[in-house]
């Protein structure tokens, strides 16, 4: 790996508290959602990298969240970390740390290397995870579908550190964010995204898709 590819993390987080989860599921059920999280993360992203596949990097309990019928996630090179347990499955690969994890992760593997080539990088959770991806140099994106929600109904008990505050992340405009996937020859997912920053309704809660790029 001579060259470390961009990290991006996808998630959906309350506003206020920025709440992920509930006993171990995510909170919600929005299709929307969903589907622009399937789109961007199965996007070749762009001519030269076309015939590569990017890859989805969880958390054991994110994997294990998964509806069998779902996982590994199709059209995506499924990476799980753990601590203890070296394997998931066929279409799996396992790492004991985010770090090796993204040192393994590139277009151009060494031949000895069994993880096929990747486009790109997306951290997919959970909160162990995005905390350690945060920090991480290499991440520079953050796909962040802001849920308005009744916090306190929703009963979260999994939560996001407070990225947007620490003055190191800046919110992009939705025009941003809209380009940056028509770049990505991402279009089903641009047409998912309301212009002007408005939000989607669905199952009775709002929310809206942002972007941040680390300043
Ligand atoms: N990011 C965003 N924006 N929303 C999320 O819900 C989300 N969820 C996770 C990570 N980042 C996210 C982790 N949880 C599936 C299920 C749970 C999950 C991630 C993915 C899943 O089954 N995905 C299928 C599509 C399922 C469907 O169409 O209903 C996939 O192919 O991606």
């Amino acid at each position: 790996a001579a060259v470390q590819l961009s990290v991006a993390l996808i998630v959906a987080a309350t506003h206020a508290s920025l709440g992920i989860g509930r006993a171990g599921t995510l909170p919600w059920r929005l299709p929307t959602d969903m589907a622009l999280f399937r789109l961007v993360t199965s996007a070749p992203g762009g001519p030269s990298t076309a015939s590569l596949q990017p890859a989805v990097v969880m958390g054991r309990k994110s994997w294990e969240s998964i509806p069998k019928k779902f996982r590994p996630l199709k059209n995506r090179v499924n990476v799980v970390l753990s601590r203890t347990v070296t394997d998931f499955g066929p279409g799996t690969h396992t790492f004991s740390s985010l770090s090796q994890a993204l040192s393994a992760l590139s277009p151009t593997p060494p031949p000895a290397s069994t993880i096929p080539p990747v486009s790109s990088i997306y951290i997919i959770g959970g909160a162990e995870i995005y905390t350690e991806a945060f920090k991480h140099p290499a991440t520079s994106r953050v796909f962040l579908t802001t849920v308005y929600a009744d916090e306190e109904a929703l009963q979260c008990d999994t939560f996001l550190p407070d990225f947007r505050s620490t003055g190191e992340w800046e919110q992009k405009p939705t025009a941003d964010l809209r380009r940056l996937l028509h770049d990505m020859e991402c279009h089903e997912a641009v047409q998912l995204i309301p212009e002007d920053g408005d939000r989607v309704k669905e199952n009775g809660l709002e929310y809206a898709f942002t972007l941040w790029e680390k300043r």
